[in-house]
């Protein structure tokens, strides 16, 4: 019989493990300042929204030779004068285009987009048969005007209705060569170009 096995004295108990001393606290993120602040919008909005292309549709090239008695005296020649004009004094420009063609109106309209804040267009006959004028006014994506010389609701049931009108965004019709001149200050109020009176 051997004798027994002596115990082994037990294992010293290690020293407990020194507690590491807290973390230093990071100090707390300093506060990013506020983004400066944009500089205030130009009074003056950028071109092209003071150019404002006018088109004048069929048979206005005939205004001042015939019916005076509904569309004036005033040739195309003295409106467009007087729409440069007043352009001018509200610090805009305006092209002039006319066409009896209809094909051509809308190729007009189609290359108004980012080139003109605005349209002023006298679609004429056009005004009450064209579904390719509407939908060029509506494609174009640039704020329209419609301006009629003779007030077409007092005339004619046909021209009581402008197919065209409803994609502008608005409509002036009476007012002779006043109508465009009127169209044009809602055209560039409406892009901001001119204060509303
Ligand atoms: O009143 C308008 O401005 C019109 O757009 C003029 C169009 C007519 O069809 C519209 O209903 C209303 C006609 C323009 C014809 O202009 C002439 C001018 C002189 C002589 C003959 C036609």
């Amino acid at each position: 019989m051997h004798p027994p096995a002596p115990l082994h004295p037990p294992a010293p108990l290690h020293p407990p493990a020194p507690l590491h001393p807290p973390a230093p606290l990071h100090p707390p993120a300093p506060l990013r300042p506020p983004a400066p602040l944009r500089p205030p919008a130009p009074l003056h909005p950028p071109a092209p929204l003071h150019r404002v292309l006018v088109i004048h549709g069929p048979n206005l090239n005939l205004l001042g030779t015939r019916d005076p008695s509904i569309y004036g005296r005033d040739t195309l020649a003295d409106i467009d004068a007087a729409l440069h004009r007043r352009a001018k004094l509200a610090g805009a420009t305006i092209d002039s285009f006319q066409s009896n063609l209809e094909g051509d109106l809308v190729q007009a309209i189609q290359s108004a987009t980012g080139r003109y804040g605005a349209i002023v267009i006298n679609p004429g006959g056009y005004s009450h048969t064209s579904v390719a004028i509407r939908d060029a006014l509506d494609a174009c994506g640039v704020p329209a005007v419609e301006v009629h010389l003779s007030n077409i609701h007092a005339r004619e049931s046909f021209r009581h209705t402008s197919i065209t009108a409803g994609k502008c965004i608005g409509q002036i019709s009476g007012f002779g060569k006043n109508s465009y001149l009127l169209g044009l200050d809602a055209a560039l109020a409406h892009v901001e170009v001119l204060a509303p009176r």
